[in-house]
């Protein structure tokens, strides 16, 4: 055990609920509440509850379910107990002051899993999927915390670095026998495993853009020219008035960005300015921002008026964002009021972008719902798929993942330029090291351990 104070907290949030919990661990977590209830608690068993009146020197503070966690059989690693309380601030913040009398102190955040970690009960990734559990409030942010929590993360992030481990002993095991001038492993038996850790290495830190922006919910954007619609679009969806609709051409100057929640999908939906040449220096920043933001979003949906815009005009709009943007949607409005023919349209868009049109009125609740449907639809296709893989959600690790990769480059071009086993062997360990550092641990036993479980004494 690492600590030896005892810390304690409310562990539910500050706001009124049926019940709040306070959470105490430490040495002292079941003497210090022992002296609370006025008697002995220490006969009973780990993961038992018991209902316990419990008194300061005021007198009663409340009757509460106690919880109780001993013998490393805790979340944190040490005796933990958990009091539930009647839901009111006043009662959670005595009993609290109770503890902190006793002696206890007040935990500081993430202190409880920060023990955890200390103890031993979860590696670092772990750790930090806790929190991204706590904050998740859609489907794939619960996913992945769920995944990484349960250590499916960490064991991808041991499988590369037992990987690595390996080849760190085939090359200092040459180091070894230098003089003799030994090679173990053929240069091309070398080349081959690095360049496929390198592989995987890669595709970790590459899911980290889209990781992360799942994690954020997918961002959509309304492209398009002035007056498509796209401002009655974004209240339509969103069902408020927020931005501003008006026939008056160059209105939305600025995006404006709101959450969409559809079904398990949270859309972070945003409004730009309309792609035209800019009358003024207010407008031509705001079409520069909207292609900023084509550029970084997950998808965005182009909206055009029929009857405002030829085929020739929408051709040429689809390949500029087709060069900017990611995934491009298209979408006909006001189909309320055009008796044209779409075709042409449509040729365009399966043309430039292998896409179907989508056709709208913006301003009629059904055509707006279908639509809603068709983005759930897409974005929950991107979800299922991304489900099947291990993708990185968090800064540090695609850091980390970064630097690892940097590393294996080197050694790629340090096995074709004959690089010395000192250099080959610096690179594996600083790249073995960020990995470590993902799940928190690092030892250079272990590459020692690696070269002698493999190796055969009196050899
Ligand atoms: N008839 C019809 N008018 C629409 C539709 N969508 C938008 N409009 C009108 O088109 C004009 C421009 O709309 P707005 O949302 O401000 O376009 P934006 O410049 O792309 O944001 C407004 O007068 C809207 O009322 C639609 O589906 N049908
Ligand atoms: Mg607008």
């Amino acid at each position: 055990m690492y600590n030896d104070d005892t810390i304690v907290a409310l562990a539910t949030g500050g706001s009124i609920g049926a019940i709040s919990v306070v959470r105490i661990s430490g040495p002292q977590a079941l003497g210090y509440t022992e002296a609370l209830v006025k008697k002995s608690i220490a006969n009973v068993v780990s993961h038992r509850l018991v209902l316990r009146k419990l008194y300061d020197s005021e007198g009663l503070i409340d009757e509460a379910v106690i919880s109780v966690f001993l013998d490393n059989k805790s979340y944190t690693g040490e005796d933990v107990i958990e009091v539930s309380l009647h839901g009111s601030l006043y009662i959670s913040q005595r009993l609290l002051r109770a503890y902190l009398k006793l002696g206890a102190r007040m935990a500081e955040p993430g202190e409880f899993t920060r023990r955890a970690f200390l103890n031993g009960k979860m590696d670092l990734a772990q750790a930090e999927a806790v929190a991204d559990l706590i904050a998740a409030e859609h489907k794939f942010a619960h996913e992945q915390a769920l995944h990484q929590l349960r250590g499916g993360f960490s064991n991808d992030i041991k499988t590369l670095r037992s990987k690595l481990l390996h080849f760190t002993s085939l090359i200092e095991l040459e180091l070894d026998f230098g003089e003799e001038d030994v090679e173990f492993a053929s240069r091309s038996d070398l080349m081959a495993l690095v360049v496929e850790i390198k592989r995987q290495v890669d595709e970790l830190k590459d899911s980290f853009i889209l990781g992360n922006a799942l994690k954020q919910g997918f961002a959509l954007v309304l492209a398009g020219r002035p007056n498509a619609g796209k401002s009655t679009l974004f209240n339509a969806l969103l069902n408020e008035d927020k931005a501003i609709v008006s026939d008056i051409a160059g209105t939305t100057r600025d995006a404006l960005e709101d959450r969409l929640r559809i079904g398990d999908v949270s859309v972070r939906l945003i409004d730009t300015a309309g792609i035209r040449e800019a009358t003024d220096a207010i407008e031509r920043e705001g079409i520069n921002r909207t292609f900023k933001h084509i550029e970084s979003a997950g998808a965005s949906l182009y909206l055009f008026d029929p009857a405002n815009i030829t085929v020739d005009e929408l051709t040429s709009d689809l390949n500029v964002l087709k060069e900017r943007g990611k995934r491009i949607w298209v979408c006909a409005n006001k189909l309320d009021i055009f008796q044209g023919d779409l075709s042409g349209y449509k040729t365009t868009v399966a043309d430039v972008l292998k896409e179907e049109l989508w056709e709208l009125s913006a301003q009629d609740s059904n055509s707006v719902s279908n639509l809603r449907g068709e983005i759930a639809q897409r974005f929950t296709q991107d979800i299922a798929r991304l489900g099947q893989l291990t993708v990185v959600t968090n800064a540090r690790h695609s850091v980390a993942l970064e630097t690892c990769s940097e590393e294996l480059q080197m050694i790629i071009e340090g096995i074709e330029s004959g690089l010395s086993g000192d250099l080959m062997s610096f690179h594996l360990r600083t790249g073995i090291r960020a990995l470590a550092d993902i799940t928190g641990e690092i030892d250079n036993e272990e590459v020692l351990g690696e070269i002698f479980s493999s190796f055969c004494i009196g050899k």
